[in-house]
């Protein structure tokens, strides 16, 4: 019995791109999916406000989930095309720098590298033990459409991607996520939010933005070191308007109607066991549901 369940679950595996070839032709999205799919879950949320500890978090507490992390290291580190592994890679530039450094001139060409590194990524086939769970469930470290509704778009709202780039951006990043929905399109959205919901003054708004500023400098990655809060609060406010008051517009349908948990991480969560539990309750909760 065991032996053909794992039978049915590798027939529900994503092909290889030999026998994608061999289908051309037949419908893309039955030839991926032959059965119940893997939910798919992002955490989203402002530049160091704890994602990757959550997710830490998450992987103690679910170790039959799969993370798929965000690719930051490929974009510190783009190699030259066409080297193989056994051979020495040649460094050709920290693409993460170059868009801090020079906005306008590297902006649009790290958002084509971190889209297409995080398609990448989160197209891998799916590895074993998540072929094996009761309840397989996919981790995106943020997602195809942060990259878009968050840094993209705020990156065109603030300059440092011309009306040209924009266009051609939405472009190709329509046609690919339309493509590769049944991949790619999620089932929840966790929020890690910094600034609480309920009205604050305005002294205790600044502080709470500053939340973030704080693990940022206490991360210290050397490319971030020029950010500065009016960016944090640019970032916020997409994250606000796109998951809390769903004034963003978006457009693909599946992304309408998504859940959405916002989990308040203004008190620290990375060394709090008994905030932990508070999240990961929350966390329970809400993935029964989905
Ligand atoms: N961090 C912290 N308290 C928290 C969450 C995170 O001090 O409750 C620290 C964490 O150790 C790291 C920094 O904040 O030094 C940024 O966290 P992370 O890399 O997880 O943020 P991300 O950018 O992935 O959201
Ligand atoms: N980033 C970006 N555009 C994207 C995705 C990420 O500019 N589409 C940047 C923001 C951070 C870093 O990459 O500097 C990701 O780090 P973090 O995980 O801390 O948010
Ligand atoms: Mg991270």
């Amino acid at each position: 019995m065991a032996a053909v369940q794992r039978w049915l679950r590798r027939l529900r595996t994503p092909l290889s791109s030999k026998a994608q070839k061999s289908l051309q032709g037949a419908p893309f999205s039955r030839a991926l999916h032959a059965g119940p799919e893997p939910r798919r879950l992002s955490i989203e949320g402002n530049i160091a406000v704890g994602k990757s500890t959550f997710v830490k978090l998450l992987m103690k507490t679910y170790p039959e989930w799969h993370v798929a992390a965000e690719p930051v290291a490929t974009w510190q580190n783009i190699q030259a095309a066409g080297m193989k592994k056994d051979q020495t890679t040649q460094c050709l530039g920290n693409l993460l720098d170059m868009m801090y450094q020079e906005p306008a001139r590297w902006s649009y060409t790290f958002q084509t590298c971190s889209f297409m590194s995080r398609l990448k990524v989160q197209l891998e086939p799916f590895p074993e033990k998540l072929l094996q769970a009761q309840k397989p469930m996919q981790i995106f470290e943020r997602s195809v459409y942060s990259d878009r509704y968050i840094f993209a778009k705020n990156l065109f709202e603030n300059g440092s991607l011309s009306d040209v780039e924009w266009h051609i951006y939405q472009d190709w990043n329509s046609f690919l996520l339309r493509e590769f929905a049944n991949r790619l399109s999620l089932h929840g959205i966790i929020y890690l939010q910094a600034a609480p919901q309920q009205e604050l003054n305005s002294e205790d708004l600044v502080l709470a933005r500053q939340i973030c500023l704080k693990r940022l400098y206490q991360r210290a990655r050397k490319e971030e070191k020029g950010i500065e809060l009016a960016y944090l609060e640019q970032l916020h406010d997409q994250h606000e308007a796109w998951l809390v008051h769903k004034s963003t517009k978006l457009h693909f349908e599946a992304l309408q109607n998504i859940p959405v948990l916002v989990l308040d991480v203004n008190d620290d969560f990375a060394e709090e066991v008994t905030r932990q539990e508070e999240l990961i309750r929350k966390v329970d909760t809400f993935v029964k549901n989905l």
